[in-house]
């Protein structure tokens, strides 16, 4: 077999050769590596070694879970211009509200069909109150007691503190009480507040969307990580955001997974006609994965990369492709290309394609099911 010092040894951007030696020494990379990955044609190398790290963390593992997307909500105070599934207006006619009995016959649903986890995000709407939210969540958990329940983003979590006068750490501790297990990584957007300032000018800025994941984290709830890209960020941009994320990460360990998130530009405000090209997802994937070197998985989101990107992904750094999600909005709304929801079987077949072993895990990693018996 060829070793992986002798495959890099065919590298042909020299900016990427204390990279490189980094990676085979196990040392931290630093801003300025992440723009030359960012910036390198020379994709080969860039795969091989985010490669080399993923396979060094989780094997020859992908993961994938079966969940359901719920949206109870797109009516929103907030007015973000990337923002294809909200309305601020109540009477638009494509404003929803679902009721709780809608959303758990969705869990149901999800439940019945092998379901282990809802995940769970909408709009901050301007009549619901507290309790309305806490209910969601106590309702759930009420009917159905296993389900791993991935709710609200900090965006939400900082809007719940507003309304009800408590605190994060309080707001916490009464979703933690009626059920809550996790939260998910969406409304992190790019942190860098002159893009903020373009695309999401009233949303809570990176500071306090760090500061609500690390205090869930301290409460012992896990949560992910995200970063839309692919709208009027710069690399750098990107790479500061990645970092800082990174450094939240040194200090509470209570990040499962990143998830870059490919902008989808149809039906907003800001005008972008193209959405990402399967380059610049394979780059932000390897480069993401090559950057955090303290995160355990980094997701190739097959809804807003499509399902071809992904399975490549999976040899760019990526160990997992998310779910069978059932329903999507958010980026569908926005012009998302992929299917709307997924077979288990589809998703152990584009994970085998790839070489890699398919495992069905719970929300956070364990796994289910190791799909290793049979060959494509
Ligand atoms: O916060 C909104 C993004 C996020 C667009 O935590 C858009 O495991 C692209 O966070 N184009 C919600 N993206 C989705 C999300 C997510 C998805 C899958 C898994 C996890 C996880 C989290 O979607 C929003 C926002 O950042 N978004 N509009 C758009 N036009």
């Amino acid at each position: 077999m060829v070793s992986i010092e002798k495959k890099l040894s065919l590298a042909t951007d020299k900016n990427l050769f204390p990279v490189i030696d980094k990676v085979l020494n196990e040392r931290r990379l630093s801003f300025e590596d992440g723009i030359n990955l960012f910036k390198t044609h020379d994709l080969n190398t860039l795969g091989l070694l985010a490669n080399f790290v993923t396979q060094k963390k989780n094997g020859n593992y992908a993961y994938f879970v079966i969940n359901r997307q719920i949206n109870p909500t797109n009516v929103c105070s907030l007015d973000c211009k990337f923002c294809a599934f909200a309305t601020i207006d109540k009477n638009d006619p494509k404003a929803y509200e679902l009721s709780t009995d809608e959303i758990l016959k969705k869990v149901r649903y999800a439940v019945e069909n092998g379901a282990s986890e809802v995940h769970i995000v909408g709009g901050l709407h301007p009549d619901w109150s507290f309790e309305d939210y806490i209910n969601i969540v106590k309702q759930i958990r009420h009917y159905f007691p296993t389900v791993h329940i991935k709710a609200f983003t900090a965006v939400e979590i900082d809007y719940l503190s507003r309304i009800s006068g408590l605190s994060y750490e309080e707001v916490f501790l009464r979703l933690k009480e009626v059920g809550l297990d996790s939260i998910p990584g969406g409304g992190a957007e790019i942190f860098s507040p002159r893009a903020r300032r373009v695309i999401a000018p009233e949303k809570i800025g990176w500071k306090k969307y760090l500061q609500i994941h690390k205090i869930a984290h301290r409460l012992g709830i896990f949560s992910t990580a995200t970063m839309l890209y692919g709208h009027i960020e710069t690399v750098e941009e990107r790479v500061d955001h990645i970092l800082k994320i990174r450094e939240a990460q040194d200090e509470t360990g209570g990040f499962t997974c990143f998830i870059p998130l490919a902008y989808q530009p149809e039906n907003n405000e800001l005008g972008i006609q193209e959405h990402t090209s399967g380059i610049d997802d394979l780059k932000t994937i390897a480069v993401s994965r090559l950057l955090l070197d303290n995160l355990p998985h980094i997701k190739a989101y097959w809804v807003m990369i499509g399902e071809k990107v992904a399975q490549i992904a999976l040899n760019f750094g990526a160990d997992d492709i998310d779910g069978t999600i059932m329903e999507e909005k958010i980026a569908h709304f926005a012009g998302a290309k992929s299917p709307t929801a997924q077979q288990k079987e589809k998703l152990v077949r584009l994970i085998k394609e790839a070489g890699k072993i398919p495992v069905e895990r719970d929300t956070l990693y364990n796994p289910i099911k190791i799909y290793d018996e049979q060959p494509v």
